[in-house]
């Protein structure tokens, strides 16, 4: 007969705990919070462990839901945070996991070009600022964002207020799951996380083993720059999924930005990529301080995330 598994007993909080959760004070007496900013302003008890227990119950759960995501997209850069807009409010059905090597999202689009702050957006972009309620100054063939913030910070409360969105930041993909398919091709089907700052140190540690997460559909928003810029294109190739990367070509706006909204695709079954990735992947021009093309490319992204799910 199976052993029986004994149940992790509920754990019991200790009466002080009960006390504060039903508004109590650790000896049982009523609390009164208070906002007087003239030297009596009040906060209502707690005992630390409520706000370790607040913070565990949230953070493992979550990972242990989006152990199994319908869509991974790695890197939260504009052209991540545009895919996983467009996508998760189109079909909010989908979980959209996002994986963010930095502590801080945004990628690039803190600032414009050079450390400066404005943001150019060449229309038909604009149609996206609009969307989201950035404004802007209109210079004709193009706008402009006052501080790139502005559309960074945006897009991201945006992002993370849609219930079937969740964000990982300060963790890092280290790695790509891949698996045949009954066709017999190579599919990517998930990726492998780890803390960022255990893989930014694989090599003073050892045996720091990943995690992973499996999603029919990845999408890589990895930037062509930074710590680990373009990190799918350069796994497809240390794996054999791509004979060779294209490398980024030299500055021209004008060649750069369709060329990298147009090119926005599923590079491999199961891998769709997009930004400044995929100039690395393809070989195409680098467009400087200019961020439309982030943003159509990774609406673009989701439409094609859309489509595998609808095919
Ligand atoms: O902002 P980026 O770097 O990438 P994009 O493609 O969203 O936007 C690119 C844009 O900012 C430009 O580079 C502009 C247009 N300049 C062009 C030019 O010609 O110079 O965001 C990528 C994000 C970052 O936040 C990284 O931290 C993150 O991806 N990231 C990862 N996250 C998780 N796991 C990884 N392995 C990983 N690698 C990068």
């Amino acid at each position: 007969m199976a052993p029986s598994v004994a149940l992790v007993p509920e754990i019991q909080e200790p009466s002080v705990l009960q006390a504060k959760k039903n508004g109590l004070s650790g000896n049982g007496t009523h609390y009164e919070v208070s906002e007087n900013y003239d030297g009596d302003y009040r906060f209502a008890p707690i005992e630390e462990a409520q706000v370790s227990r607040a913070m565990i119950k949230r953070y493992f759960n979550m990972m242990y839901e989006r152990a199994v995501s319908d869509v991974v997209i790695v890197g939260a850069g504009s052209a991540g945070l545009s895919c996983a807009y467009h996508l998760a409010k189109n079909r909010p059905d989908l979980s959209v996991t996002i994986i963010e090597a930095n502590v801080a999202p945004g990628g690039g689009a803190w600032l414009g070009g050079q450390l400066m702050t404005p943001m150019v957006v060449r229309k038909p972009a604009d149609r996206f600022l609009t969307e989201l309620g950035v404004p802007f100054e209109d210079e004709g063939a193009f706008v402009v964002v006052k501080h790139a913030a502005l559309f960074t910070a945006t897009i991201l409360s945006k992002v993370l207020a849609l219930p079937n969105v969740v964000m990982m930041n300060a963790t890092a993909v280290e790695d790509l799951i891949v698996r045949e398919d009954f066709q017999g091709r190579q599919r990517v089907a998930g990726v492998v996380t780890n803390w960022t700052l255990v893989a930014l140190n694989h090599d003073t540690q050892s045996c720091m083993d990943p995690n992973v997460i499996t999603a029919p559909v990845v999408v890589s928003a990895t930037g062509h720059d930074g710590p680990m810029g373009a990190f799918s294109a350069k796994r497809l190739v240390s794996t054999g999924l791509l004979k060779e990367l294209g490398n980024m070509r030299g500055l021209d706006m004008n060649r750069a930005e369709p060329a990298i909204v147009n090119g926005t695709r599923e590079v491999v079954p199961g891998l769709i990529m997009t930004g400044m990735e995929l100039s690395e992947h393809d070989g195409s021009n680098r467009m400087g301080p200019t961020f439309g093309a982030m943003m159509a490319s990774g609406i673009k992204a989701a439409r094609e995330t859309i489509r595998i799910f609808e095919s």
